[in-house]
């Protein structure tokens, strides 16, 4: 079966209450007040079958007052009826109405003239052409005019015929989105607790789903019943009218304004990016930083409007726009808004989101801003991924962002990963979780740590490199340790830089030292060779050097160190040794195991080798660690 949601619009007491009684049968007044008062104040809501196309109508307040509940209805619906009555023709409120639906972008719709009865044939006449002339160049520019009085029933058939029929031209809904359901209503039924209602606007919602309420501090809620349309379901789909049962929620935690989503995807937001139309009725131009309204889904809250690239904006044109809201909402690009005045408050434009997780611009970057924009507002789900990674630069992008951003699921994000890298337009920093980044910012980080190594070595030719950590605060301080890692080994990939321990330095560079320098460095190798396993101090080495080589303690410091980054010297704890002696030490260990078998211990040790006690036991700690020995109580096993 077919579901489409229907709105009404219109000014108030010009039938539209009465229209949806007129065509289902149910009172959609559901209040109290509402009932005393003979008027609409909240949205209700009604259903009616007509052969195999199930409509569920949400009808709207029509007093001024009211239209920010009027908005709450109207977000999610397929298709308007806009309601003028024969007596009074077109009134504020069914400008305003009409302004609204045109700004959400309302796809189709049917016009009707409601209290025929109280009118003669000319005067309905008039009306009729009121109304052609002012939708002319709108959405219902073509739709049929049907005329009807609830009072006597007459054209209501008629009328169920042509919603039949319009629906038959098709209305869908992306069932495959992330699912989003902005909640109208919350309440308790006795025996079920929290139930919420609301229009599912994209994807499916199951019984047993976990979903997030956003924005809200709640853990995820599980759904324990579904009703569609009034009935009990297993399963919610895009486009019908859905009421659920939460588990662990009291109704207090829960307002109109909020959105169930399914879990782990949107993050709620402050700022949007936003294409923004005054309409020509605005009674003033919009300065920059003016506060207004902001209408979305079924939300209401203050913004900031941000111009971008111009400090007004006159009645009937665009602008791009930063919209920064004092509380957050959660919103989607394409998604269609409202913005009211402040006060008084009056519908003045609206727009088109594009984009839900923008930086906070500054004006002097507007142009900038703008140019991003319309690229993002022309680009496909692919091309705004590799675009939103352009734009962050070289902090990159994660995938958990891009989600959020775009609504787009994680499939279509990593085939956007697989077709940009495969051309290199972005690279993958990190797999897992997916981190993006464009290749320019990349190449430029890249390029930097080059030219800091380059003046390093140039400053101090004596040392080996840079310190890892150094050269990441230097460059990477406010970017995320992914892209420091991925910029390093993409370097050392291609034999640029060579990582040694914690040092890096360019693979051109080599330590220069003079022929004299070299030679006490040689010495000093040299007495590390001869103390072989029972090595010497620095302090040792450097009373114990030649006088010539000027082994000073600094020099003794620099050469060993520079011994060591080359793997000459090999530091074991606190000891310095030289290769050779380790390695012979392995060679005598080997001998052993193939004579005396595998099992050796201390005292076995400190034969073989002629060392005390105080060298025995961290070059046992080291052989361990090397996994040449393994220790296995108080005796070693030689591996
Ligand atoms: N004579 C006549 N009165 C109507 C008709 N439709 C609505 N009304 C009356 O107009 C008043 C306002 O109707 P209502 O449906 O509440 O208007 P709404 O404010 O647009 O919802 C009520 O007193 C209705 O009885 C109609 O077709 N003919
Ligand atoms: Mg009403």
């Amino acid at each position: 079966m077919k579901r489409i949601i229907v709105g009404t619009a219109g000014h108030i007491d010009h039938g539209k209450t009465s229209l949806v009684r007129a065509l289902t049968g149910v009172d959609a007044d559901r209040l109290k007040e509402e009932k005393e008062r003979g008027i609409t104040i909240d949205i209700g809501f009604a259903d009616l079958t007509v052969g195999d196309v199930h409509f569920g109508f949400i009808d709207v307040p029509g007093h001024e007052r009211f239209v920010k509940n009027m908005l709450a209805g109207v977000h999610g619906i397929d298709l308007v009826l806009l309601v003028v009555a024969a007596d009074e023709g077109l009134m504020p409120q069914t400008r305003e109405h009409f302004d609204i639906c045109q700004l959400l972008a309302v796809k189709t719709g049917l016009i009707v003239i409601t209290k025929i009865d109280m009118v003669d044939e000319e005067m309905l006449e008039l009306v009729e052409d009121e109304i052609k002339e002012y939708v002319v160049g709108s959405f219902l520019a073509n739709a049929p005019i049907l005329r009807v009085s609830s009072k006597t029933g007459q054209g209501i058939e008629e009328l169920k015929k042509a919603l039949a029929t319009i629906v038959q031209r098709g209305v869908a809904r992306d069932e495959n989105a992330i699912a989003r359901l902005p909640i109208d209503r919350v309440f308790t039924i006795k025996g079920f607790g929290t139930v919420v209602t609301g229009t599912l606007i994209a994807g499916h919602i199951k019984t047993g789903e976990v979903l997030d309420l956003l924005p809200s501090d709640s853990r995820p809620l599980k759904v324990r019943g579904l009703q569609v349309h009034g009935k009990s379901t297993t399963e919610a789909k895009a486009g019908e009218r859905t009421a659920i049962n939460l588990q662990g929620i009291d109704v207090a935690e829960i307002a109109r304004g909020q959105v169930l989503v399914a879990a782990d995807r949107l993050i709620a937001t402050n700022m949007l990016d936003v294409q923004l139309q005054l309409l020509s009725s605005a009674s003033k131009p919009l300065r920059t930083r003016a506060r207004v309204r902001l209408h979305h889904g079924t939300a209401e809250v203050i913004a900031r409007v941000i111009l971008l690239g111009q400090t007004e904006l006159l009645p009937g044109q665009n602008a791009w726009v930063q919209l920064r809201c004092d509380q957050p909402i959660v919103a989607l690009p394409q998604d269609r808004f409202i913005v009211r005045s402040y006060s008084p408050a009056a519908t003045i434009g609206g727009g088109k989101i594009i984009d839900v997780l923008p930086q906070k611009h500054r004006i002097r970057e507007a142009a900038g801003v703008v140019q991003n924009l319309q690229a993002l507002e022309q680009a496909d789900a692919l091309e705004k991924i590799a675009l939103w990674v352009e734009m962050a630069g070289e902090r990159g992008c994660a995938k958990a962002n891009l989600v959020a951003r775009s609504g787009i699921m994680e499939e279509t994000i990593n085939k956007a990963a697989e077709q940009f890298t495969k051309n290199r337009r972005l690279i993958i920093a990190a797999t897992n979780p997916l981190l993006l980044i464009a290749r320019e910012p990349f190449e430029h980080l890249t390029k930097r740590v080059r030219e800091l190594l380059k003046n390093f070595h140039k400053k101090e030719p004596l040392s080996s490199g840079l310190g890892r950590e150094e050269l990441r605060e230097k460059i990477f301080a406010k970017l995320s340790p992914e892209i420091f890692r991925a910029v390093i080994q993409s370097l050392t990939e291609r034999a640029e830089v060579v990582a040694e321990k914690d040092v890096l330095r360019l693979s051109s560079h080599r330590v220069a030292l003079s022929p004299e320098e070299q030679a006490a460095k040689d010495h000093l190798a040299n007495l590390f060779l001869q103390s072989g396993l029972q090595p010497i101090s620095l302090e040792d080495a450097k009373s114990q050097a030649a006088p010539q080589f000027g082994i000073d303690a600094g020099r003794a410091q620099r050469f060993a160190q520079m011994l060591v980054n080359s793997g000459e010297l090999v530091r074991v704890g606190e000891l310095i040794f030289h290769r050779s002696a380790l390695e012979n030490l392995r060679d005598v260990l080997q001998n052993y195991k193939v004579e005396n078998g595998a099992k050796i211990d201390v005292g076995i040790f400190k034969d073989l080798t002629g060392v005390s006690r105080k060298y025995a036991i961290p070059l046992l700690e080291y052989l361990d660690r090397q996994r040449i020995t393994r220790r296995i109580g108080e005796t070693r096993e030689i591996l």
